[in-house]
């Protein structure tokens, strides 16, 4: 029979399932008898696009760890489930008049599906989705606690405000002006919004860094996202008033230096004067005020200026145009003074420390109905009552329009009545608050669900979540480096601080896949081509086609560009083992790679050979075959061992490659052999892998077999000792590998006896491998 990965592949994902062996024991006390490790991908987020190729790599990544893991005796905790509230179910529920639970379900399907015919090894029974009301139910409860600490509060704050989708962003959401998401233009407004003070913990977030195995581009940028810089506020007299100018900067010691002061536009000191000038620009004006310097009395003018932002520090600066770069520009802009200055001796500093973050408190409500409801009741002399926690969780409402007004109503506000309002046992009414919570909110705790995801009483049992946390892997994109994983570390130390969590942190390593791109291929007339076609039919084939110079660019993969490729063809055509070996042999896991369909054939054809090599004869006969394949055999297995275990897959596989190649020459290869490559190679390819232990007589699964044990001295290459000697004189031993090549052998000897040869040169080397190296000095050289 010859490989059929379509026949193998179905059989042996149903048998998995059948047997339920990637379920982990429920059996605490046998649990604890062998070492856990958790290994977690970032859940997707389940779209109507359905999965592309570059979902699986990092699931790929996760699914060879965990089951190496497991052959190597760790209980693995390797979970998934769906990210599946927010806008986009929302905007299609409103586009196809569909409830977006039933639009939300129909993807969660179809993610699933295409997940579950690559075959991973996932826990399937500890599935759930940020949906369910079950789920829920614990992040609104979470919600009640950060509200019981006071670190959930409503504030009027200017906040970013969509008009395009009618609902408020959290700065982590909006760059340049625009919502990172779909590039929408986005304003400020003040509005009256839930926030939680992640502020309180920027301390503790920065600190807790240190100790993570995380990429150090990620901890840098939560550093800077963080910001964290100390100085001091200086205050100043403001001429002819009693309000005092309050500053914030990192440069005490240039006091002696400052020439003016700049406050920003919205500071209390520009009360009713609605300045607004051009962003990023150094446009100013002056206030008609002068600040005081504190040590030399002059008389400071105080602009203001865009330069200056209202939410950082004081919102007022004092301006050193000799140092300060940005001041400089403004001074000469305006005119205004520079001056040299002696720096001021630390005992001479003015007013208090301080020490200021950038980070600002998280905007925690959105104006949409695919959430979280906020559980809080709102009532009539503006009190505020949190929802009982026997009462969670608060449903979602059916409702009928899921666009919110334009005056920032949320859909939830056109609730019925029933769910609206709310009679308290004595008597009074209350209103229901319509707000719900973003998207980051059920993704800040999911990995703590999955290890008890059916506990009604708790939202995880202690002892599960002490026997399993933290995450030992986590693996997910890098566009998460401020946003999740921020939030998701402050709420864990939140969670921490209740006594819900034994550990500071979640995730003790950290690893980003990079992202897999695709060439697209685009004419002059902007018709874009199929890059599977062009790779089939050539780029000859693509110029006659068009008839028109053809662009040919590596890009995201996107519908627009015609170059999104679906996993599910790439199976129907391979097979999943093909897949899942292409997605890692394509290059460093961390690096952004272009997708090449030509590619997977190479893996493919790989994998035939292995089946070959199961076709070849097996003996059990002892020294049977070449001692030099069990060499080979060892080195390999500690190879892919090693390089599996440093998430470096595409060299385990290259080699696999190798090892295959070396046994496919061969006439005969010992079985005891061929298992073990089998063992080795079934992270990667667990169905051909299953399939061939099944054939060559084996029980049970490979997939929960014991690691190859691995022997060193098999592994070692046999070592002879090369006598050196100079003009017939012994004069060192060498050791070394045996049948070392003569010009490394010649080199090492020489290096040996250089002290031997001084100045002198030798006029020949006679060089017998594994014996003898004899170096020729013409002593009259001298
Ligand atoms: C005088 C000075 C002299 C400053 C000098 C810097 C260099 P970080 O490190 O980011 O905290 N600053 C203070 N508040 C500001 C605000 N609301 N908007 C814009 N700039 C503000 O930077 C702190 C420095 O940024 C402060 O120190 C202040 O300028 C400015 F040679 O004061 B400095």
């Amino acid at each position: 029979m010859s490989y059929e990965p379509s026949v193998i592949e179905a059989k042996w994902q149903k048998r998995w399932q059948d047997a339920r062996i990637f379920e982990v024991s429920q059996d605490l006390a046998e649990l604890k008898k062998k070492p856990k490790y958790y290994v977690l991908d970032m859940f997707p987020y389940p779209s109507g696009a359905g999965l592309h190729v570059g979902h699986p790599e990092g699931y790929t990544a996760t699914d060879v760890i965990a089951r190496l893991k497991r052959a190597q005796g760790y209980n693995v905790m390797h979970p998934m489930g769906w990210d599946a509230f927010g806008l986009p179910a929302e905007r299609a529920a409103m586009r196809d008049n569909i409830h977006p639970a039933v639009i939300t379900k129909r993807n969660i399907d179809t993610f699933r599906g295409q997940i579950q015919r690559l075959g991973f090894s996932y826990d399937w029974s500890r599935e759930f989705s940020t949906t369910d009301a079950d789920y829920y139910r614990w992040t609104q409860w979470i919600f009640l606690k950060l509200y019981e600490k006071g670190l959930a509060y409503l504030a009027e704050v200017p906040v970013n405000w969509c008009p395009a989708l009618c609902t408020v962003l959290a700065n982590e959401e909006v760059k340049d002006g625009k919502y990172v998401e779909t590039g929408d233009w986005v304003e400020q407004r003040v509005m009256r919004q839930w926030m939680l003070q992640i502020t309180a913990y920027a301390e503790r977030l920065l600190e807790d860094l240190e100790g993570l195995d995380w990429p150090e581009g990620v901890k840098e940028m939560q550093r800077n996202w963080i910001g964290k810089s100390v100085g001091s506020e200086i205050e100043f007299e403001i001429e002819g008033s009693d309000q005092k100018l309050r500053v914030y900067t990192t440069r005490p010691d240039t006091l002696l230096g400052v020439t003016f002061c700049v406050v920003a536009c919205e500071h209390a000191l520009n009360q009713g004067k609605p300045y607004s000038f051009a962003k990023g620009s150094m446009q100013g004006a002056f206030t008609g005020y002068y600040a005081i310097h504190p040590l030399t009395l002059e008389r400071l003018p105080i602009w203001t200026a865009d330069y200056v932002l209202a939410h950082y520090g004081t919102g007022a600066i004092m301006a050193v145009p000799a140092t300060d770069e940005r001041d400089a520009a403004f001074a000469k802009e305006h005119q205004l003074p520079a001056r040299e200055y002696d720096l001021l001796p630390k005992e001479q500093w003015p007013g208090v420390r301080k020490t200021q973050y950038k980070l600002r408190d998280w905007l925690f409500s959105r104006q949409r109905y695919w959430g979280e409801p906020v559980p809080v009741i709102h009532l009539e002399d503006g009190t505020l009552m949190p929802i009982p926690e026997d009462q969670l969780p608060v449903k979602l409402p059916d409702i009928d329009a899921y666009k919110p007004t334009h005056a920032g109503e949320p859909p939830l506000a056109r609730a019925s009545d029933d769910w609206l309002l709310v009679q308290l046992p004595d008597g009074r009414i209350g209103r229901r608050e319509t707000n719900t919570m973003p998207q980051w909110g059920g993704s800040c705790w999911y990995y703590l669900r999955y290890l008890d995801p059916k506990n009604s009483n708790q939202l995880c049992a202690s002892e599960w979540e002490q026997y399993w946390m933290p995450v030992d892997l986590y693996v997910g994109g890098v566009e998460h480096a401020v946003l999740h994983l921020l939030y998701a570390r402050f709420w864990h130390k939140v969670l921490f601080d209740c006594g819900v969590v034994s550990t500071k942190e979640p995730f003790q390593k950290l690893f980003n896949q990079g992202m897999i791109l695709a060439h697209s291929y685009q004419d002059e007339a902007g018709k874009y081509y199929y890059p599977e076609e062009v790779e089939q039919q050539g780029m000859d084939w693509l110029v006659k086609a068009s008839g028109k110079p053809v662009k040919t660019q590596i890009e995201k993969m996107s519908k627009s560009r015609y170059n999104v490729v679906n996993p599910d063809d790439v199976i129907a055509k391979y097979g999943a083992d093909s897949m899942r070996l292409y997605e890692l042999f394509m290059g460093p896991l961390d690096q952004v790679k272009p997708w090449q369909t030509r590619g997977v054939e190479g893996v493919h054809r790989f994998l035939h050979r292995v089946w070959r090599l199961a076709e070849k004869e097996l003996t059990d006969l002892p020294g049977s075959s070449d001692p030099a394949l069990w060499k080979l055999y060892h080195k390999t297995l500690k190879l892919v061992e090693e390089h599996t275990l440093e998430l470096r897959f595409n060299t385990a596989i290259s080699h696999m490659m190798i090892f295959v190649n070396e046994a496919t020459a061969l006439a005969r290869i010992p079985k005891e052999i061929f298992l073990g490559f089998v063992k080795m190679l079934a992270p990667y390819a667990p169905h051909l892998c299953e399939e061939l232990w099944e054939r060559l007589g084996q029980t049970s699964f490979v997939s929960i077999a014991d690691w190859p044990v691995f022997r060193l001295d098999l592994a070692q290459d046999e070592e002879v000792v090369v006598v050196v000697q100079i003009n017939g004189k012994r004069r060192a031993d060498l050791k070394v590998c045996k049948g070392l090549a003569k010009e490394d052998l010649q080199a090492q000897a020489l290096e040996l006896v250089k002290h031997w040869m001084g100045e002198l040169s030798p006029s020949r080397v006679i060089v017998v491998p594994d014996r003898v190296v004899n170096i020729v000095l013409n002593l009259t050289e001298k």
